[in-house]
């Protein structure tokens, strides 16, 4: 068995990648706006998220199983929601050691072992609500379930060193491998995730079985199994109709298609798959470049919560659900180990900040699941997950918030990585990184102010320094030699204890301009500053602004003022802005106040745009 405090995302030791991940404990964040995050997390999210578990009685589906009768409460996949809250606390807990979190974990760890049948077999509502084991593949999300619980169960031996969680997980695995490896039958489950708990189980246990399966539901997806379930299934959907190698673009559920290529990307590096690797960075540049927001927010459609068409991104109507940022910003950090390219790096900032983030409140007592880009007045709240009813405590398909939570707790895995070169700086995050024969104190006001300053602890002879700089970041200065933006610069002078390194990015405001091909932003800019995306709050607005009306000039006076306040350091952005007459009044000019966008709805919900047409 493995040893404890590995990354989140641990690696074996033959995968073949560019970039490794650090240990658990070698990348902690010590301060700034992330620990912040945490903080809110911890104190609120996560204790709410446990109050939530059982008040909606995904807790106790367990406790009814394990007597074999009764009804079972939620969605068919509630299971999953137990256990994103156990991987949460998991990763909460090696962030900052707490006995009563932990004695929490392991009595809903026992309970969920209590359910678990004799052959390993455990899906409580399946086991309570239907008559029968794998029986709609396309629908029942038996494996989604399991790869969830693989993922808490290895966080848990990571973090507390405890195998309680890890066997029920391997009992169950050693079941799917009975069911579906290669004594088995071919199997396409409707909801993918079960592949990157397979690995990362096999990186945990060294069970090979575990890979070979999830290498085999890679391979089985893509086929058109879910047809002989039923004719009618709408392939596209679950990512069933072209396989991974052929797909050109991820399609249909947007997180299903980003969980399914973050698993293939695990597959990929662990069996040294370059061709696989190929072909997903091919999809991942089809879906940047067609698919996704400028906040990187990710499907575009309510129905079918899916991907649209290339270049169907409507701002009002945007689906962005949290999950699939998150999802994302896995296949991104699984793409960056394989290929050690700074893009990927950049779509993690993005999706973290700008997409993952406004899904939860500042006080972390409240989730979007959906993430608009656009709210008018008097939008109907039309649904729970409306903007217009503003974040919500929980949800009945309560998927984002614990997934949140397990993100949240565990940011600065994605913030550095390792190589035999030395380390690599990812993500300006306030804390301590060491690998790659380097150790590091990172002190920073990001995403607000630009510099990040760097002191080496410790260092062996000849490691060096990689330091992401943004593809945003023109005139980026590393101890105030210029460096080229969209790669890495390495400080390759011989670094000891107590030298120090000083990263200058630039951040004045930048207007991006609406593609043309996407009808909802032609002639709109979105306002950015470094790594943040602005938007228009009406809050911020005098009273007879009406945002709807304004319009970009052509050569706006952009001043940096302060931020609402939510947020230690926060930066807001004011400007001269023409608001359009109605009624035969003339068009006039008024003063506008941007935010970041992820600060947006937390002080009441109200009108709220990204998009400003110029005039
Ligand atoms: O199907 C399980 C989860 O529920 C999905 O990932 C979300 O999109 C929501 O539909
Ligand atoms: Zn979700």
């Amino acid at each position: 068995m493995a040893t404890a405090l590995r990354h989140p995302t641990a690696v074996s030791a033959d995968a073949d990648l560019t970039l490794r991940p650090l240990d658990l404990g070698a990348a902690r964040v010590t301060g700034g706006f992330w620990r912040d995050r945490q903080t809110a997390n911890h104190d609120t999210s996560i204790p709410d998220g446990l109050r939530r578990l059982h008040e909606s009685g995904a807790l106790e589906n367990f406790r009814v199983a394990a007597t074999g009768r009764g009804p079972a409460r939620g969605p068919i996949f509630a299971d999953s929601d137990v256990y994103k809250w156990l991987e949460a606390a998991a990763w909460e807990y090696a962030r900052q050691p707490d006995e009563r979190l932990l004695a929490e974990q392991l009595e809903i760890t026992r309970t969920v072992g209590g359910a678990q049948q004799p052959d390993g077999y455990l899906d409580t509502v399946v086991q309570l609500r239907r008559g029968k084991r794998y029986g709609d593949p396309a629908h029942d999300h038996e494996l989604y379930c399991a790869g969830h619980l693989f993922q808490a169960a290895v966080a848990q031996h990571r973090a507390t060193g405890r195998t309680d969680l890890l066997d029920i997980a391997g009992k169950l695995a050693d079941h799917l491998v009975r069911e579906f490896g290669p004594e088995g039958r071919p199997y396409v489950e409707g909801h993918p995730v079960v592949e990157m708990g397979l690995v990362e189980l096999y990186r945990e246990t060294g069970v090979r079985d575990y890979l070979d399966l999830a290498a085999r539901f890679v391979e089985e997806r893509g086929r058109g199994l879910l047809h002989e379930q039923d004719p009618q299934l709408d392939l596209t959907y679950f990512s069933d109709r072209v396989p991974v190698r052929e797909t050109t673009s991820p399609e249909g559920h947007a997180v299903r298609a980003v969980y399914f290529a973050a698993g293939a990307a695990d597959v990929a590096a662990e069996t040294a798959d370059r061709p696989l690797v190929d072909a997903l960075a091919r999809q991942f540049e089809a879906m940047a470049s067609t698919k996704q927001y400028v906040t990187g927010g990710l499907g575009a459609r309510w129905e079918g919560e899916a991907f649209g068409d290339p270049y169907e991104l409507p701002s009002d109507r945007a689906y962005a659900e949290t999950c699939a940022a998150i999802g994302a910003a896995q296949w991104a950090w699984r793409m960056l180990l394989s290929t050690g390219e700074a893009r990927y790096a950049d779509q993690i900032e993005r999706l973290l900040l700008d997409a993952v983030l406004p899904g939860v409140s500042l006080r972390g007592d409240e989730f979007f699941y959906v993430n608009t880009l656009h709210l008018r007045a008097d939008a109907s709240p039309d649904t729970e997950r409306s903007a217009a009813n503003g974040r919500r405590p929980w949800f009945d398909v309560a998927c984002c918030p614990p997934n949140v939570m397990r993100t949240v707790a565990s940011v600065g895995a994605y913030a550095a990585t390792a190589s035999a070169d030395g380390l690599q700086l990812h993500q300006y995050v306030t804390g301590d990184f060491a690998g790659g024969g380097l150790s590091v104190h990172v002190e920073t006001g990001y995403p607000f102010v630009g510099t990040v300053d760097i002191g080496v602890l410790d260092a062996q002879d000849g490691a060096t320094l990689g330091i992401r700089i943004p593809a945003w970041a023109q005139g980026a200065t590393v101890d105030g030699r210029a460096v080229g933006s969209g790669e890495y610069a390495s400080v390759d002078r011989r670094l000891q204890a107590g030298d120090r390194v000083q990263l200058r990015l630039p951040m004045p405001v930048r207007l991006t301009t609406g593609d043309d091909r996407v009808d909802a932003v032609r002639g709109a800019v979105a306002m950015e500053r470094g790594p943040l995306v602005y938007a228009l709050e009406q809050i911020d607005q005098a009273d007879d602004v009406v945002l709807d009306d304004l319009r970009m000039p052509a050569e706006p006076e952009f001043a940096e003022v302060p931020g609402p306040g939510l947020v230690e350091g926060d930066v807001g952005l004011r400007f001269t802005a023409i608001q359009v007459g109605r009624a035969g009044r003339p068009d006039r000019r008024v003063t506008a106040t941007a935010v970041p966008y992820f600060e947006w709805a937390n002080r009441g919900v109200g009108p709220m745009r990204v998009w400003v047409p110029r005039v």
